[in-house]
């Protein structure tokens, strides 16, 4: 179907394609979508434009350090952490088109006030992801997972939060990084934008990124050699080690921002991997606020995301803050890692 509105492709310079205006003109293919879809992401970019601007400020703003709690996971909060959790929560529960939120700093699925209105979506979010990279001025960012929801009546319910990866609408990621980039796929492309700060807005900067079949680099946390199960550690040996073919050695990468080492392999190939170890038995990630995103994104682009055992996005989440081992990248590289295990 013809686009109703005349604003054509994206010029070879990307010059006005906004976020908004990529979504709006990605789903003319969709005559009964009535804008509540846009105006959600519109709002997810508005809490990233917020909690990135905190984070640029961060030494100066008196929002470094931690409040001293420690959130459902376990983990120390950071002040951060709970500024970008309630920046996204009163983003989205005034969108009008949420029926339920969850986020990885609440034990609990997240309702929408009694003075909202309530709509289609659930959206499951980690707010600030790398949270111990935040005071050393490190890349960071959110992720966030979109549902339709499967509930019917005014609020939404846990059922709505536990669907499989597969069926999520949307998923993506805003890093803080050296620039703010939103990164989103709605399962058939993924597209970056640029935050623009001067004007306020995300601009067209990674059209259909697709991620390489084969990369060169390995990105997994060495220090926690002493935990791993045999078949990673003779993995990495292997990627370590020259081949006759010289696609061996492979460079390892690892900044421990998942949003950061996931965004260097869509772009430039290779693998990310947090294993199931012997002091984390079931993986340390996230499946509903990192992993599931992470593996519709990575699919959407070419790539490919696995449990070691299966597909991260067949996993019929079973709760809130389930965790999953995670080997994610290129498609070769990921059945590489899988042969071992
Ligand atoms: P967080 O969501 O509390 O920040 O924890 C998840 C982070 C990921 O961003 C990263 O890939 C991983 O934990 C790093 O873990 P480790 O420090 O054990 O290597
Ligand atoms: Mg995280």
């Amino acid at each position: 179907m013809q686009p109703t509105v005349s604003w054509g492709p994206p010029a070879p310079d990307q010059i006005g394609w906004t976020l908004e205006r990529h979504i709006l003109y990605r789903q003319r293919a969709f005559p009964d979508a009535k804008g509540e879809f846009t105006a959600l992401f519109h709002q997810l970019a508005l809490a990233g434009k917020i909690i990135g601007s905190r984070v640029t400020q961060a030494g100066l703003a008196g929002v470094l350090g931690v409040t001293g709690d420690v959130n459902v996971q376990g983990e120390t909060v950071q002040k951060m952490d709970e500024f970008a959790n309630a920046t996204l929560i009163r983003c989205l529960e005034s969108s009008g088109h949420v029926c339920i939120m969850a986020s990885e700093e609440n034990e609990d699925a997240i309702g929408v006030p009694e003075q909202f209105t309530t709509g289609k979506y659930v959206v499951l979010f980690d707010p600030l992801d790398g949270s111990s990279n935040i005071d050393v001025n490190i890349s960071i960012g959110t992720i966030f997972s979109v549902h339709r929801r499967v509930s019917t009546g005014r609020d939404g319910t846990l059922k709505d939060c536990l669907q499989k990866g597969s069926v999520q609408v949307a998923a993506g990621y805003i890093m803080y990084g050296s620039s703010v980039m939103f990164v989103y796929t709605t399962g058939d492309g993924v597209h970056g934008f640029t935050l623009d700060p001067s004007i306020g807005e995300f601009l067209l900067s990674h059209e259909d990124i697709r991620i390489p079949q084969r990369g060169n680099t390995y990105s997994i946390n060495e220090g926690n050699r002493m935990h791993w199960e045999e078949g990673i550690a003779k993995w990495v040996d292997w990627v370590r080690a020259p081949d006759a073919e010289k696609v061996h050695p492979y460079g390892h990468r690892y900044v421990g921002t998942l949003v950061a080492d996931f965004h260097r392999t869509l772009l430039k190939g290779g693998v990310f991997v947090y294993p199931a170890d012997k002091k984390n038995r079931t993986g340390k990630l996230r499946l509903l606020y990192e992993a599931a995103p992470m593996a519709f994104i990575a699919e959407a682009a070419g790539g490919a995301a696995s449990s070691g055992k299966e597909r991260i996005l067949d996993i019929e989440p079973t709760e809130l803050h389930q965790r999953v081992p995670l080997f994610i990248g290129s498609k070769d590289d990921v059945k590489d890692v899988e042969r071992f295990l």
